[in-house]
């Protein structure tokens, strides 16, 4: 793994490794491929390997039954975190494994072989690792989820049938033969989702015809909310969704598709149970196939498709089509130049690059995007994936920060700490994109953190919380030994860009304001994802904004102060709101209401609330304690997350994640002082856990967006028990 200032790319070493360590690397391999239907979920071995020299056995523990003692639980952190501090990197930035989600890779795979460069970016090892990656990733009965521990679905096994056979797998291989029996047997690739026919409309292997218009002009509508049709201008949608539907929209509007290759004509006679040339088209755009539909289409869009497919025909060709992609190809050339061609994130960093290619494939803004395809591939005992994002650094170094710091041992691991420091440091976003904003679309940045590296730069609410809350923690510790504090006027600057953020619910949401209203969501065409819309207010954005307030301004009383008293009376209003009768909160960006949990906890705890003077505390306390597992910790299923039901993991198999996060949230509520028993129990099941090396095992994904997408978090391992460890030998042991 080689990397700067966050960016993160694999190389292969042709002299790396010794030979001890290239036949652990393949043990690790073929281990994950022996029990691959039963352990969905790689370790991230490799890296643990080039960082730490060693592999720990998974099935032995660290001690037998650990006791809640002051010395057992001292040492059991002092060795996570020596274990852990061992995979920082130079430029002080932790990596990790940001997979999980099926339908990403394909789309880099049919972006470089449409614009004829598949061979020259992807060499034979990472062609190699890809198939070990998609073989490993096969459920049972031969289809792909929509993320690796999901169900099959049309969207994953269409699409990585298809770049199986790009990377070079002939149709007879066993891999492909059962992933096309289950095609075949669910009534063939016209009933994948919509951002599936996308795809392979782009390929060649489905017809234009076949999917629901995404015109262009939609950017040319007014944007003022007085004119009614303002409110559904796309410059107010959620930023991932418009970013995904803007370059989108330039390859529907003019009929972007590769060459007719030998494989794309043969893909036309593999993907559909009857002949190609007899598909009904018009009937195919709404075809979906049940296991894929999580949010079926409301009867408005099947008019509002159905007037705006009518309406292609005049606009096809048009000189009004010709001045809507011009407009849209100058969004997706600021968006590729304001995050350096690293891009908001891999759907749309892909199709960015596929229209500067048809708009020129000379071009440099094309050249440019290939180096910045490595920033999202990622290999593990699994194989070689596309992540998420460009990487979870940045969040995952402030949570770490955290996490030791809370633990009272920070002064022993002061070169870690320093190095953090560093990254946290140089990844703060300092300017504001080019103005003016509105025209762009676009929130303020400076001030704010971004979820991985500078160059990706666009800022995120809890992101910036996050990041001040670091910021602050490091402060408190010895400047000759970690480096000096970020200046005021920055962490200023950070505070007012969180209080641009808040909401008028009082909540906050991600990248920026709420821009219109959640009627919105009728016009959702993605069958499978929930709540893309528009961006909304979440408890978990809430929480993390209103705890870097509380804390900011406990350090500078002077700054804001009113504004920021007012800001986390609006916010405790907005999380009490948010809290279900039964005193859960549903946590849309972790699994789930124990992730939620945790987050609506802190909140209160930072206005003051405890189990002592507050209802909504103890009630949330009350809900979880009603889940814990016989072992003592928590154990939730991703089902939480689409069903919003609280859904216990077969077997009540604690997870080390759920419980550091239960133990966090009962602690922070102030629960031990009215009891320890069930926290000193979840405690032990942490020590349990941990493995000889200081480690924690990998075990379910803990991750998820838009309800029904799981996304892996391969540190949460190490930073959630260090930090629930940490806070329970301060605030319960006292040490
Ligand atoms: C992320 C990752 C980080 C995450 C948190 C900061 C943890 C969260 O608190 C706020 C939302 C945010 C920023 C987030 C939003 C959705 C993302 C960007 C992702 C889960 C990473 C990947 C996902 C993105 C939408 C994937 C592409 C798929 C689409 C449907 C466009």
């Amino acid at each position: 793994l080689n990397d700067f200032q966050g960016r993160q790319v694999w190389e292969l070493d042709p002299d790396g490794g010794s030979p001890e360590e290239l036949q652990a690397v393949k043990a690790a391999q073929d281990a994950f491929t022996a029990n691959r239907l039963s352990q969905k979920h790689s370790s991230d071995l490799l890296l643990r390997l080039q960082c730490s020299g060693s592999l720990d056995d998974p099935t032995a523990r660290r001690r037998q039954s650990g006791a809640a003692t002051g010395p057992e639980v001292t040492s059991a952190l002092r060795e996570g975190i020596s274990f852990y501090s061992k995979l920082q990197q130079a430029d002080g930035h932790w990596p990790g494994d940001y997979g999980g989600p099926m339908f990403l890779m394909p789309g880099l795979v049919i972006t470089c072989y449409v614009t004829g460069c598949l061979d020259t970016v992807l060499t034979a090892p990472h062609k190699a690792e890809m198939l070990r990656y998609l073989k490993n990733h096969q459920n049972s009965d031969g289809g792909y989820g929509l993320h690796i521990e999901g169900h099959s679905t049309m969207f994953g096994t269409a699409l990585s049938y298809v770049t199986m056979r790009i990377l070079g797998l002939p149709a007879e291989d066993e891999t492909c033969e059962t992933a096309r029996r289950w095609i075949l047997d669910h009534e063939g690739a016209t009933h994948i989702t919509s951002w599936g026919k996308f795809w392979l409309a782009v390929l060649g292997c489905y017809s234009w015809d076949g999917m629901n218009p995404t015109p262009p002009e939609i950017w040319m509508l007014p944007y003022a909310s007085w004119s009614g049709i303002g409110l559904a201008h796309p410059g107010r949608f959620w930023c991932h969704c418009r970013m995904v539907y803007l370059p989108m929209s330039y390859v529907y509007g003019m009929r972007g598709t590769g060459k007719l290759t030998p494989l794309v004509l043969s893909l036309r006679k593999e993907l559909y149970p009857g002949s190609y040339e007899c598909i009904n088209w018009n009937a195919a755009r709404n075809q979906c196939a049940s296991t894929d539909l999580y949010y079926p289409h409301p009867w408005i869009q099947d008019v509002l498709w159905w007037s705006l497919y009518k309406a292609e025909g005049l606009l096809l060709g048009s000189g009004l089509r010709k001045k809507a992609l011009a407009e849209v190809m100058r969004h997706v050339h600021y968006e590729d130049e304001n995050t350096r061609y690293v891009c908001i994130g891999p759907v749309n960093k892909v199709i960015n690059m596929l229209c500067c290619w048809f708009e020129d494939p000379d071009s440099e803004a094309f050249k440019r995007h290939i180096p910045r395809l490595y920033d999202f591939l990622w290999v593990a005992e699994d194989g070689m994936k596309m992540q998420g994002y460009n990487g979870s650094q940045l969040w995952d170094t402030t949570f770490a920060v955290q996490a030791i710091c809370a633990t009272g041992l920070a002064p022993e691991f002061s070169d870690c700490m320093r190095r953090a420091h560093h990254y946290v440091d140089v990844t703060q976003v300092r300017d504001d994109c080019p103005g003016p904003l509105s025209a762009w679309y676009r929130h303020i940045s400076k001030g704010a953190w971004p979820f991985s590296t500078r160059d990706h730069g666009w800022p995120i609410s809890d992101c910036s919380s996050e990041g001040l809350k670091a910021s602050l923690s490091l402060a408190a510790l010895d400047p000759a030994k970690v480096g000096a504090p970020i200046s005021d006027d920055r962490l200023f600057d950070c505070v007012n860009v969180i209080l641009s953020y808040q909401n008028g619910d009082g909540g906050w949401a991600t990248y920026e304001n709420t821009r219109s209203y959640s009627a919105l969501e009728l016009i959702n065409p993605s069958e499978t994802f929930g709540d893309i819309v528009i961006d909304y207010s979440y408890v978990e954005c809430a929480s993390a904004c209103m705890t870097a307030l509380a804390e900011f301004q406990h350090k500078h009383r002077e700054h804001r102060s009113a504004e920021v008293l007012a800001s986390l009376r609006r916010g405790q209003r907005f999380i009490e709101k948010q809290q279900r009768a039964d005193g859960s909160w549903y946590g849309s960006w972790g699994v789930c209401f124990t992730y939620a949990a945790w987050f609506g906890c802190e909140a209160l705890a930072a206005v003051g609330k405890t189990v002592a003077n507050s209802e909504a505390q103890l009630r949330a306390c009350e809900f979880l304690l009603s889940k814990q597992c016989p072992d003592g910790g928590w154990g939730e299923s991703y089902l939480s997350c689409q069903d919003k039901v609280y859904s216990q993991l077969e077997g009540q198999k604690s997870q080390v994640v759920n419980t550091a996060w239960a133990i966090l949230a009962l602690i922070s509520a102030g629960y031990h002082h009215r009891d320890t028993k069930q926290i000193q129990n979840a405690v032990r099941c942490l020590l349990r856990q941990q493995l000889p090396s200081g480690d924690w095992p990998q075990e379910h994904i803990t991750g998820v967006f838009n309800r029904n997408c799981m996304i892996t978090y391969a540190n949460y391992r190490n930073i959630f028990p260090i930090w629930a460890l940490g806070r329970y030998r301060v605030d319960v042991l006292k040490l």
